[in-house]
């Protein structure tokens, strides 16, 4: 008999801060394919590389495991109303598991900065949405403080719940490959998800499943760079909007996941992150949204200084689904729109079209 996923609460219950009785909001989230992607082994010269396309979480991306835990906590502490702060994705996440808790969502986008698929979802999903004149660090700011004086729930990555349900992601890569990979890659923003990752490990070793730690990377975009720079960034800009955020939450965890592993943090250009978020679609067959690539266009901007480190597995976590702001797949490289030709409705208008030459 066919077994459906039962969502990342249920499936890992005992490795969560939850028990049988507790209210559980789940949209089945969790259990998303890790993919071998050999092209991409071939351009980085490693044994292998699997991608954890995240993008196929319910709302399309991995703020949804996070969610599951955040929500249902919510719900047993008798919340009304969450509130998060957003480039996009957590707002998504957040309005559609408060609709499955029976809650209100309340959520704050920095002003003309979120992708338009992210957008609709929350409207979709009937969340308050505020467009705030500033940057997600304000909205995450003011997330806060109204979270501390107002009947809001926080469910921002700064609430640990978060942190515990993203972890499972470290999980099932354990569960697939039966080790940890030697590296394993991933955008950097507001640092939730590398600090849950390095939770999840940690505890795989913990109880003897795995027997040493990834090296976590961590890769921000130039332009909202914070953790290479070294201090928060005022006024960060970049074209990847998930990961446009200057004063991440999770500072100290992320530096300490790149400590304890033995990782590392780049940054890389938005070209660089664009001509990755193509080759991932073109190469290795996974459309995902542009932030999303910026963890494989850090491994191969390392590879072409020379500077990647000697490891035979990798893994790539990919954050979001290419659907969420597909326009960046309709421009070619030098940004001009891409627009399929127009056709007669006759097949040998379309076999002359693409130079077909009929069989005999
Ligand atoms: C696709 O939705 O911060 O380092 O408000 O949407 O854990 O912040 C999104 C972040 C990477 C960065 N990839 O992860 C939000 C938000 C995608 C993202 C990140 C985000 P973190």
């Amino acid at each position: 008999m066919a077994h459906q996923w039962r969502g990342v609460i249920r499936e890992y219950m005992d490795r969560l801060p939850f028990e049988t009785g507790d209210p559980i909001v789940t949209l089945g989230e969790g259990g998303t394919p890790l993919i071998e992607a050999p092209a991409l082994a071939k351009l980085l010269d490693v044994g292998n590389v699997h991608l954890k396309f995240e993008g196929m979480n319910p709302t399309g991306s991995f703020k949804d495991r996070g969610m599951t835990t955040a929500v249902s906590k919510a719900k047993a502490h008798g919340a009304k109303a969450v509130i998060a702060a957003s480039t996009g994705n957590t707002s998504a996440a957040a309005a559609a598991y408060a609709v499955k808790a029976g809650m209100q969502s309340v959520v704050l986008v920095p002003a003309g900065k979120i992708s338009w698929g992210k957008l609709s979802q929350a409207v979709a999903h009937k969340a308050k949405i505020l467009q705030v004149r500033g940057n997600f660090d304000d909205c995450l700011r003011l997330a806060r403080e109204l979270s501390e004086n107002y009947p809001v729930f926080l469910v921002n990555s700064v609430n640990p719940d978060r942190l515990q349900g993203q972890k499972t992601a470290a999980f099932e890569v354990v569960d697939v490959l039966g080790e940890a990979p030697d590296l394993h890659a991933m955008p950097l923003g507001n640092a939730g998800n590398i600090s849950a990752y390095h939770l999840g490990y940690r505890e795989e070793v913990a109880d003897g499943r795995i027997k040493k730690l990834p090296k976590l990377y961590g890769i921000q975009a130039e332009g909202s760079a914070p953790f290479i720079k070294g201090s928060p960034v005022a006024k960060p800009e970049t074209i990847a909007t998930a990961i446009r955020i200057g004063n991440p939450a999770s500072w100290d965890l992320a530096q300490e996941a790149k400590r304890d592993t033995e990782g590392g943090f780049d940054a890389v250009s938005d070209k660089q992150i664009l001509w990755m978020h193509r080759f991932l679609s073109q190469e290795c067959g996974v459309f995902v949204e542009p932030s999303s690539a910026t963890g494989a266009a850090g491994l191969y901007k390392l590879k072409q200084q020379g500077i990647l480190p000697a490891v035979n597995t990798v893994v790539v976590t990919v954050t979001g689904h290419g659907l969420k702001d597909p326009d960046w797949a309709l421009k070619d490289d030098r940004g001009r729109l891409i627009k399929p030709k127009k056709v007669g409705a006759t097949a040998d208008a379309v076999a002359g079209i693409l130079g077909l030459e009929r069989e005999k």
